[in-house]
């Protein structure tokens, strides 16, 4: 995993390099929205069922998938897929914390598109899920947190799709 921080000094010591103006500019934006991370994290991780239960009802209930036949369909899949979305805002909060995207290929998009794939996973419904929990997560984090939280849910939904 990497993170704001380490990204830019490896891709210097790679180069032999001190750090230069723009490695330096990504680290002064990268210090000074520490605060607005340490915050918004807290403030989803107190929040996190109500944001996935919130999302879930903006999405997913009373469609197909949820209907018989549906992948949600079952309170075994209806729960796994509650999982899932809490992994994705769990992994996504981390991710923004670090400044970086790397967790997510690591530990949430490595063999997850196959996996997706052998179950009848529906790619699209998850895609509007993680949306809704874009939405609803900037509702209550504001519009700027919610701009960095939206970088790592995009990233996940690029990646499954
Ligand atoms: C931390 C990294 C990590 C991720 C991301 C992860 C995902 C993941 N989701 C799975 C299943 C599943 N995922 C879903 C999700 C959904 N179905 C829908 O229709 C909805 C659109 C969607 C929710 C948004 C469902 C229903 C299953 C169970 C499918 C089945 O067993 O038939 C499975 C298969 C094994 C299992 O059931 O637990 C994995 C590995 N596991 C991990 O360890």
């Amino acid at each position: 995993m990497q993170d704001a921080i380490t990204s830019v000094i490896n891709s210097a010591d790679v180069q032999g390099k001190y750090l230069d103006g723009s490695a330096m500019d990504k680290l002064k934006t990268y210090f000074a929205t520490g605060e607005l991370r340490v915050r918004a994290a807290s403030v989803i991780s107190a929040n996190a069922a109500a944001i996935v239960k919130e999302a879930v009802a903006k999405s997913l209930l009373y469609s197909d998938v949820t209907r018989p036949g549906g992948n949600m369909y079952t309170t075994r899949r209806y729960a796994a897929c509650i999982r899932d979305l809490d992994y994705y805002l769990r992994y996504s909060t981390y991710a923004m914390l670090a400044g970086d995207p790397s967790i997510l290929d690591e530990r949430v998009l490595n063999g997850l598109k196959e996996t997706y794939n052998s179950l009848g996973v529906p790619v699209g419904s998850t895609v509007q899920a993680i949306q809704a929990m874009k939405e609803v997560t900037a509702g209550l984090v504001g519009a700027d947190a919610g701009k960095e939280m939206g970088v790592y849910f995009d990233y996940i939904c690029s990646g499954l799709s």
